[in-house]
C-alpha cells in the first residue's frame, strides 16, 4: 500500500478568476483578462472569457459540502486583488472583503484548512495601465494589498501564497506573446521576474513582521530538465533550461539569491534589471516558510542544433531545443508529457538542494476532452484520471520515504473550472460542471480522492 501521515493535507486547487465570475463592477474592478477578454475574444477557445464561470462566488456554500463529500481536508484558492481592490490600491471593497471573510470562515467551520493564494495571473488593469510588474511601483501597491489580506484574514488563514506560477506571466505575458499585456520584450521580462521576486520577499517581510503565527510560501510549476543524452553539450543545455524555468524563482524564494551562473547569462544577453541593494537585501533577508509545487510535465532538452537568429528576440531557448524523447507518454488534449517520476526527482532536489524545506504538490492532474463521452449512468467514469493521481502519488510518497518533506498533495482541480485561453476544452476537475445549468456532478476520480483521503493512501 502507498502511505501518507495522518496529518497529511488532501485537497486541491482553483484561483479566483478561474471559479468565482461575478465580473460587475459591483463586485469587482476589471483584471487583465477581462480587459483582454473584451479586445480579443477570439485568442479564448470557444470564444469564452472570465466572467463565465463555475459561479463560485455565488455558490460557495453549497460547494464547500462538495469538498467533504470529496474527502478533502484543505484547499487552496486565490484572493482577486481586483475584486478586493477593485483599483488595484486605495479604496476596499467592502463587500468583497465580506465575501472572502465568509469563504474562509465557512471553510474553516467545515474542518477545510484554507490554503490562501494573493496573485494567481490576474493583475488589476488599473494597474496594467502603469506598467504592471514592470513598474517599481507596483511591488509597493502589491505589498499593500498583501497587508490588506493578512489583516482582514490572517486569524483565520494560516497558510498564505504570495504567487502561483510566476515564470507564466514572466514567459507568456512579456515573451511569448501568449498571455496579456502580449509583449515580446526580453528586457522587460527580466524586470517583471525579478519585481515579481522582490514583490514576494516584501509579502513575506510584511507576514513575519505582523506575527500571525501562520506560514507564507510561493507556489512555483517546477519542470525538472532532463537532457537528451549524457553528452556535455545536451548536459548543459539542460542545466540552462533548468536555470530559466525553475531556479529563477526557487533560488530567490528558498535562498535569496540568484544562481550566479544565471546573471552571468542575463548580462551576456545584456538584459540585467534595474535594481537597488535594498531590494537586493528584501529578496536575501525574507525567504519563504514553505513551497507550494505545481507539477504537470518536464521539460526534456538537448543541444541546439543550429546558431540561433541574432535579430530574433532573447529567449532562453537561444541556449537549448526542446527535445522530443522517443516513447513518451502524452496527454494528448492538453498537449504535455506524462513524467510521474519527475514528481520524485523534484522532492530529491528540494531535499537535497534547497535545505529540505517543508514542501507540498499544490497542483497536478490531467484535463481531458470531451470526457462526456466516458459517462455511465450519469457519472463521469475518469478511470485515466485516478491513475494518473496514483502514479504520482507512488512516485511522491517514495520521495517522502527517503526523507523529502512533504506535507500534502493538491489535485488540480475540485469543480471543473475555467482554464484561461482554453476555457472549457479540457476539464481536470473531481467534480463535474455542466456549464448550461451550473449543475455539479462529483466524477468517480472525486469518490476515489475521498477514499484515498480517509485510508491516508491507496
Ligand atoms: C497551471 C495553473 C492553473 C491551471 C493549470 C492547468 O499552470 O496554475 O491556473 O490552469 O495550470 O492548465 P490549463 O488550464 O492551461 O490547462
Amino acid at each position: 500500500m502507498v502511505k501518507f501521515a495522518d496529518n497529511f493535507y488532501f485537497g486541491s486547487a482553483t484561483s479566483a478568476t478561474q471559479c468565482e465570475g461575478a465580473h460587475t463592477p459591483a463586485d469587482k474592478g476589471k483584471d487583465i483578462w477581462d480587459v483582454w477578454f473584451e479586445q480579443e475574444p477570439d485568442r479564448f477557445h470557444g470564444g469564452i472569457g472570465p466572467d463565465t464561470t463555475s459561479t463560485f462566488y455565488e455558490h460557495y456554500k453549497t460547494d464547500i459540502p462538495l469538498l467533504k463529500a470529496t474527502g478533502q481536508n484543505s484547499f487552496r484558492t486565490s484572493i482577486s486583488w481586483s475584486r478586493l481592490f477593485p483599483e488595484g490600491r486605495g479604496k476596499v471593497n467592502e463587500k468583497a472583503a465580506a465575501y472572502y471573510r465568509d469563504l474562509f470562515e465557512e471553510l474553516r467551520k467545515n474542518g477545510i484548512e484554507p490554503f490562501v493564494n494573493l496573485f494567481h495571473f490576474d493583475m488589476p488593469a488599473a494597474l496594467q495601465e502603469i506598467g504592471g510588474w514592470e513598474n517599481r511601483q507596483v511591488v509597493d501597491d502589491y505589498a499593500n494589498y498583501a497587508k490588506t489580506c493578512f489583516e482582514l484574514y490572517g486569524d483565520i488563514v494560516k497558510r498564505w501564497f504570495t504567487f502561483n506560477e510566476p515564470i507564466v506571466h514572466v514567459e507568456c505575458g512579456y515573451l511569448t506573446n501568449y498571455h496579456y499585456p502580449c509583449k515580446v520584450d526580453p528586457k522587460a521580462a527580466v524586470q517583471v521576474a525579478y519585481h515579481t521576486a522582490l514583490a514576494c520577499a516584501s509579502a513575506v517581510k510584511t507576514y513575519h513582521e505582523l506575527n500571525q503565527g501562520g506560514k507564507i510560501g510561493i507556489v512555483l510549476n517546477l519542470t525538472p530538465a532532463y537532457p537528451r543524452s549524457s553528452n556535455p553539450a545536451d548536459v548543459k543545455a539542460a542545466e540552462i533550461a533548468e536555470l530559466f524555468a525553475n531556479k529563477s524563482f526557487l533560488d530567490p524564494a528558498v535562498k535569496g539569491e540568484y544562481d550566479p551562473r544565471l546573471i552571468e547569462l542575463i548580462k551576456e544577453q545584456n538584459l540585467m534589471p534595474e535594481y537597488t541593494q535594498e531590494d537586493l537585501a528584501t529578496i536575501r533577508e525574507n525567504r519563504v516558510d514553505f513551497l507550494g509545487v505545481n507539477y504537470y510535465q518536464p521539460v526534456r532538452v538537448c543541444a541546439r542544433a543550429s546558431m540561433p537568429n541574432p535579430e530574433a528576440p532573447f529567449m532562453p531557448e537561444y541556449y537549448f531545443d526542446h527535445y522530443e524523447m522517443p516513447g513518451r507518454k502524452m496527454n494528448p488534449y492538453r498537449g504535455w508529457e506524462i513524467y510521474p517520476k519527475g514528481i520524485y526527482d523534484i522532492a530529491i532536489n528540494i531535499r537535497d538542494n534547497y535545505g529540505n524545506i517543508e514542501w507540498m504538490i499544490t497542483e497536478n492532474g490531467m484535463g481531458v476532452e470531451n470526457e462526456d463521452r466516458f459517462r455511465e449512468n450519469g457519472q463521469i467514469q475518469d478511470d485515466y484520471r485516478i491513475e494518473f493521481f496514483k502514479d504520482h502519488l507512488t512516485w511522491l510518497a517514495k520521495g517522502i520515504e527517503e526523507g523529502s518533506n512533504c506535507i500534502g498533495y493538491h489535485v488540480w482541480t475540485f469543480i471543473d473550472c475555467w482554464s484561461w485561453l482554453n476555457a472549457y476544452k479540457n476539464r481536470y476537475g473531481l467534480v463535474e460542471l455542466d456549464l448550461k445549468t451550473q449543475e455539479r456532478r462529483i466524477k468517480k476520480s472525486g469518490l476515489w480522492f475521498k477514499e484515498l483521503a480517509e485510508n491516508h493512501g491507496f
